[in-house]
């Protein structure tokens, strides 16, 4: 049985080889890629989460674990998503002006890319202005914005003003995410939809999104 406390464990403690064995070791014993994300690599950040709030771990250590968890989550990828058919969609997303954090963006695209839209991932820190470009360019029928801090999550609702603004908004849904956004943040400034993870965050781009 795979212990999900140990993979948790050597994610805290910075131990990128070990992790990234437990992670494979996990796979062969046949446990889901789902269950190692959810249980191991998720819990573990939630983790680092809380010891960065208690200043018992500090930035250059919670970027270690971000991109030993990055590691983890290229060996889960191919075995993540649902199968891919047609294109159902296209779809822009990124994190929002002033916001750095992309590892949940990064799975919610690669979770829409399984489950067969076209992404185009911006990235971080995107203006409002990249934003309208992109979707324009794209001419993509969503719009994904993520953020996780509680300071720059009004930039969602300032995106979506320059959607209105652009003239586009009847022609795009957007969605909105990550950790501190809820479903009544969402409805507060003009989401179409909000997902609080990446699973659901594939299934309702499905169906916004075709
Ligand atoms: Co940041 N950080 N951080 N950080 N960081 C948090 C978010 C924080 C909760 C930590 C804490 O204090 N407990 C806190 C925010 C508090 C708040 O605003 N209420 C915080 C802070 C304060 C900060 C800084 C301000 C710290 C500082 O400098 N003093 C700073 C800000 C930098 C900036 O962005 N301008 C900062 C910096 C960083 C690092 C750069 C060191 C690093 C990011 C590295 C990277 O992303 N490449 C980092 C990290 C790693 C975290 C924590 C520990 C982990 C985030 C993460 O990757 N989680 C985080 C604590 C935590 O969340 N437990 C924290 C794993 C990921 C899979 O989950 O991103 O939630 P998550 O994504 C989920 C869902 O939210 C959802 O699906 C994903 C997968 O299921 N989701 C969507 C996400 N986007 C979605 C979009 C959707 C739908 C669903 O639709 C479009």
């Amino acid at each position: 049985m795979t212990d999900f406390n140990a993979i948790q464990e050597t994610l805290v403690n910075l131990d990128e080889a070990r992790l990234l064995q437990l992670v494979k070791d996990a796979l062969d014993q046949g446990t889901p890629a789902g269950g190692i994300l959810n249980k191991g690599l998720i819990a573990g950040m939630d983790i680092v989460g809380e010891k960065m709030e208690n200043e018992d771990m500090f930035i250059p250590e919670v970027l270690m674990a971000a991109q030993a968890m990055g590691k983890g989550v290229e060996i889960l990828k191919p075995l993540l998503g649902e199968d891919a058919t047609s294109a159902r969609g296209c779809a822009v997303i990124g994190t929002v002006k002033g916001d750095l954090h992309d590892i949940g963006k990064n799975l919610v695209a690669m979770m829409m890319e399984s489950a067969g839209l076209a992404v185009h991932n911006l990235g971080v820190d995107i203006t409002p202005e990249e934003f309208v470009k992109q979707v324009k360019e794209k001419q993509a029928n969503l719009l994904c914005l993520s953020a996780l801090l509680t300071t720059t999550m009004p930039m969602m609702k300032q995106t979506i003003d320059a959607v209105v603004e652009s003239g586009l908004r009847d022609q795009v849904k957007i969605m909105v995410g990550g950790a501190q956004v809820t479903q009544a943040f969402a409805d507060d400034i003009g989401a179409d939809a909000f997902a609080p993870d990446a699973g659901s965050a594939a299934k309702k781009a499905k169906a916004l999104g075709s």
